[in-house]
C-alpha cells in the first residue's frame, strides 16, 4: 500500500491488521519507524512467550501521551491542588509513569507510591490527604477491606474524591463497593502499552461509556473471527490506528478486547465517540491484578525445568486479590522435592512478575482432554 491509497476513511479497511505477534516476532525494536537515537523512552508488556513486547516513544510521542493523560485526568475532574496517590506499578508497565505524566499535566501533586505495601499506602492516603486514587480496580476493592482491617473508617479518615481505575476488567458491583466505601467517584480508564499505555479512553461524569481520544486514535470494531468491519454500535473486537505516533505508528492494531463503539453525542457535551466498558478478550490472555499473563508463558517456564511431567493446570482465584496457582505433574519420587518446587516458583516469578502458588501433583491426576487442552481454570466470580 502507498499513502496515496488512503483517500477516505473507508480506505482504512484496505490496510492489513497489525497483531501482537508482529511485535513479538520483531523483538525488541524491529518495527521502529524512526532511527533508534530518536527514542526517549522504552516500556514493555508481556508477550505470548518468554519475551516481552517492547514499546518505544520519541520525545513527541511522550508529549502526546502526556497530553492525552492530562485530558484523561481533566475529564475525571482532577485539578491543580489535588493530591494523586498513584498506586499503579512504576517501571516497565505503562500504568505508573502514564498516570504520573497525567497528574503533572494538570498541575496536580503526584505521590508515586507505586504498587503494594498496603499498610503504607493507607497511612500515606490518610496523612498526605490524597484526593485521587489511581490503581487497578481489584487493588482498590482490596483496599476497601484492608482499610477497615487496619482500623480506619474509610469515609472519615480519607478524603478521596476521585478514582481512576483500569488495566483490567471490572464490574459495576466493584464500582459500587469502592464508591460506597470511600465516598469517591470511580472512573474507568482504558489503554494498552502498544497504544502509549493508559489514556486511550476514559469515562466522563455521565459514566455511560468511555470517550476515546479520537484525534489520536481511529477506532474500529471487527468480527474477531472473520476480520470484517462492523457498523458502529455492534459488539466486536476493538481495532485502533494511531494518527500521530512517531516511533511505533501501529495501523489497525487488533487489541483482542471486546466492546462496542457508539457515536451519539454525550450529555457531557463531548463529541468524542465512546466505547462500552470492555466485556472480555477474544484470546487467552489473563489479567491478574492488572498484570497480563499468557498461559503459554507458564508453559514455556515449565518446559524448561527438568524433572517435571508434561501436564499442568493454571488456576486463577480471588481471595481478597486475584491469585495465580499452577499445578504441575511430577514423578512419584519428586512430589515432595522442595528444591524442584522452589525452582518452578522462582522461574515463574522471573517470567511473569507475579507470585504463583506451585503445587506438584501426581502423574495422571490432572484432566486430559482430547483436542484442545483446557489449561486454565478461572474461579474468579463473574459479573
Ligand atoms: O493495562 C495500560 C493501562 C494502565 C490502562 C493503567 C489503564 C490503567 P497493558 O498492560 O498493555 O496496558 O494491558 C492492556 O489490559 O488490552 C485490556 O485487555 C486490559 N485493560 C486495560 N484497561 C482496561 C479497562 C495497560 N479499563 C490490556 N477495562 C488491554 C478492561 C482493560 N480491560
Amino acid at each position: 500500500m502507498k499513502p496515496e491509497s488512503i483517500k477516505t476513511l473507508d480506505d482504512v479497511a484496505k490496510i492489513p491488521f497489525t497483531v501482537k505477534t508482529d511485535l513479538r516476532d520483531n523483538y525488541p525494536l524491529g518495527i521502529l519507524a524512526v532511527p533508534p537515537h530518536r527514542l526517549y523512552c522504552l516500556h514493555a508488556s508481556s508477550g505470548t512467550t518468554g519475551k516481552p513486547i517492547v514499546v518505544a516513544y520519541t520525545r513527541r510521542d511522550l508529549e502526546c501521551w502526556t497530553r492525552l493523560m492530562g485530558r484523561t485526568f481533566d475529564v475525571a475532574g482532577v485539578r491543580k491542588g489535588d493530591i494523586v496517590q498513584n498506586m499503579y506499578g512504576y517501571g516497565l508497565f505503562t500504568g505508573g509513569l502514564g498516570f504520573h505524566y497525567g497528574a503533572r499535566a494538570v498541575g496536580a501533586t503526584v505521590v508515586p507510591s507505586s504498587v503494594g505495601n498496603t499498610k503504607r499506602q493507607l497511612m500515606l492516603m490518610k496523612d498526605l490527604r490524597s484526593t485521587v486514587a489511581a490503581c487497578t480496580p481489584s487493588y482498590m476493592v482490596y483496599l476497601c477491606e484492608a482499610s477497615r482491617a487496619e482500623g480506619y473508617s474509610p469515609r472519615t479518615d480519607f478524603v478521596l474524591k476521585i478514582g481512576l481505575f483500569g488495566a483490567e476488567p471490572w464490574s459495576e458491583e466493584a464500582r459500587k463497593r469502592i464508591e460506597d466505601t470511600f465516598g469517591l467517584r470511580a472512573h474507568d480508564c482504558f489503554g494498552m502499552s502498544e497504544l502509549y499505555g493508559p489514556g486511550v479512553a476514559i469515562e466522563c461524569d455521565q459514566r455511560n461509556g468511555l470517550h476515546v481520544w479520537g484525534d489520536e486514535f481511529l477506532v474500529e470494531t471487527i468480527n474477531p473471527d472473520t476480520g470484517e468491519v462492523l457498523e458502529p454500535g455492534s459488539e466486536g473486537e476493538l481495532v485502533f490506528t494511531m494518527l500521530s505516533r512517531e516511533a511505533m505508528p501501529l495501523l489497525r492494531y487488533r487489541t483482542r478486547d471486546l466492546s462496542r463503539v457508539f457515536e451519539e453525542e454525550c450529555a457531557c457535551g463531548r463529541y468524542h465517540s465512546r466505547i462500552q466498558r470492555i466485556k472480555g478478550r477474544s484470546d487467552d490472555m489473563l489479567i491478574i491484578g492488572g498484570v497480563n499473563i499468557f498461559p503459554s508463558q507458564v508453559e514455556h517456564v515449565l518446559m524448561n525445568v527438568r524433572g517435571l511431567g508434561d501436564q499442568y493446570q493454571i488456576v486463577v482465584s480471588h481471595e481478597e486479590l486475584d491469585r495465580l496457582a499452577v499445578k504441575v505433574e511430577a514423578p512419584q519420587g519428586r512430589l515432595n522435592d522442595f528444591e524442584l518446587l522452589k525452582k518452578v516458583q522462582t522461574d515463574l516469578f522471573a517470567t511473569l512478575g507475579i507470585r504463583t502458588r506451585v503445587e506438584l501433583v501426581e502423574e495422571g491426576s490432572l484432566p486430559r482432554l482430547e483436542g484442545k487442552a483446557k489449561r486454565v481454570v478461572d474461579l474468579r466470580p463473574k459479573e
